[in-house]
């Protein structure tokens, strides 16, 4: 095998990481991921889920090893596969990355440099640099997750959404991970952050173009946007009778137990959605009620800088949102083209964080 850095192999090779391919429906281009990751790790593992045109087939030619998985059950099923067979063969790393060629494999010295340089982090590529090269509305319903998400991760991540990724397996494997399909990468972001980690991003090229894709972008965004809003409550209650306590997430807490059982997650998701705008007001008058008792209680917001206001009224913007954009695509029917939602996004989600330095 050969190596585009001898130095890399090395760190490689010590650090035991390797190569992981979430893979369904990418026939044209698995092998020439594959290969392109294996100039740079001694392993890469794909699990192809149930791929109807031989991806899986394809990948094992470039000579990658393959879990093949019967039925479709998403990309969070694969990759928590995917996290159990590398620590089963004693990696202590992975590198998650697209089969679908929107991740470069040449970036993935970019992502073990960083990694190397903390290596308890979760790296994540970042692709919000580059607006101009994301469609539209995939941008928006980005730029509005990584609000929420960092919100609840405690830290800024500037691209919540891209599946380019280092994770070290020890992190993971500290908390119980209850979502599927899309969902899995958030709820990563989301407890990884919410128990402490830090999580960095290294900015990564944004190839979108021809390249198909499984993300349904009603459905995939309404399920992740439920389950951040079904997190928030019971973080925000022990954030806001627990002075100085940003870091909620325990393994195996009251919101994992809920999840334990499909039908009531869906209920609980049902539920905090519906009371989410009453329960952030609610929230207003603890924040300001509760501090006179508690002092530093909301620790994780105080420690913005900004106040309440700005995350109550993202909140309560949520649903208005959701009208401006069905109104939009609306207008688009009758020829009218209107993009009030873009500026409506940026001004109401605002970047609220300090950026972590390490960061680039
Ligand atoms: N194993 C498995 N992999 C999947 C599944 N759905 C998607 N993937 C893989 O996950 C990666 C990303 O999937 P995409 O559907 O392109 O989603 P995305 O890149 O987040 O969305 P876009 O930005 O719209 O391309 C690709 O490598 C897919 O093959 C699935 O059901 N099972
Ligand atoms: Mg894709």
């Amino acid at each position: 095998m050969t190596y585009a850095n001898p130095l890399l192999e090395k760190a490689v090779l010590e650090d035991k990481i390797c190569v992981i391919i979430p893979a369904y429906n990418v026939a044209d281009t698995i092998a020439e991921v594959v290969k392109g990751a294996f100039r740079f790790t001694e392993m890469v593992m794909v699990a192809d889920d149930g791929s109807g045109d031989g991806s899986g087939e394809k990948a094992l030619s470039a000579g990658a090893k393959v879990i093949f998985i019967n039925r479709n059950q998403g990309k969070g099923n694969a990759l928590k596969l995917l996290f159990k067979e590398a620590a089963k063969q004693g990696f202590t790393t992975v590198i998650s990355m697209d089969g679908d060629g929107q991740h470069n494999p040449d970036e993935i010295p970019r992502l073990i440099d960083a990694h190397r340089k903390n290596p308890d982090n979760i790296i994540v590529g970042s692709r919000m640099h580059s607006r101009e090269n994301i469609p539209r509305a995939r941008y928006n319903s980005m730029h509005v997750a990584r609000f929420f998400i960092s919100l609840a991760a405690n830290q800024f991540i500037e691209d919540t959404q891209c599946g380019y990724r280092v994770y070290p397996l020890a992190l993971i494997q500290r908390m119980v991970l209850t979502q599927e399909k899309y969902v899995t990468e958030s709820e990563i972001l989301i407890k990884a952050g919410d128990m402490g980690a830090a999580i960095e991003f290294v900015r990564i090229g944004a190839i979108y173009g021809e390249i198909r894709s499984h993300f349904r972008p009603v459905l995939d965004v309404t399920a992740i946007t439920a389950y951040i809003i079904s997190y928030f409550p019971l973080k925000f209650f022990t954030e806001a009778v627990v002075p100085g306590k940003p870091y909620t997430y325990t393994t195996g807490n009251l919101r994992d137990r809920i999840a334990r059982h499909p039908l009531l997650d869906n209920l609980y998701k049902v539920i905090t959605a519906v009371i989410g705008v009453p329960m952030t007001v609610i929230c207003l008058v603890a924040y300001h009620g509760l501090a006179v008792l508690l002092g530093d209680n909301f620790s994780s917001i105080r420690k913005l800088g900004h106040g309440y206001y700005k995350i109550t009224l993202a909140a309560l913007l949520l649903p208005l949102i959701l009208v401006i954009i069905i109104v939009e695509k609306l207008l688009g029917y009758i020829g009218i083209k209107s993009r009030f939602v873009d500026g409506f996004i940026l001004k109401f989600y605002p970047h609220l964080w300090d950026v972590n330095p390490s960061s680039e």
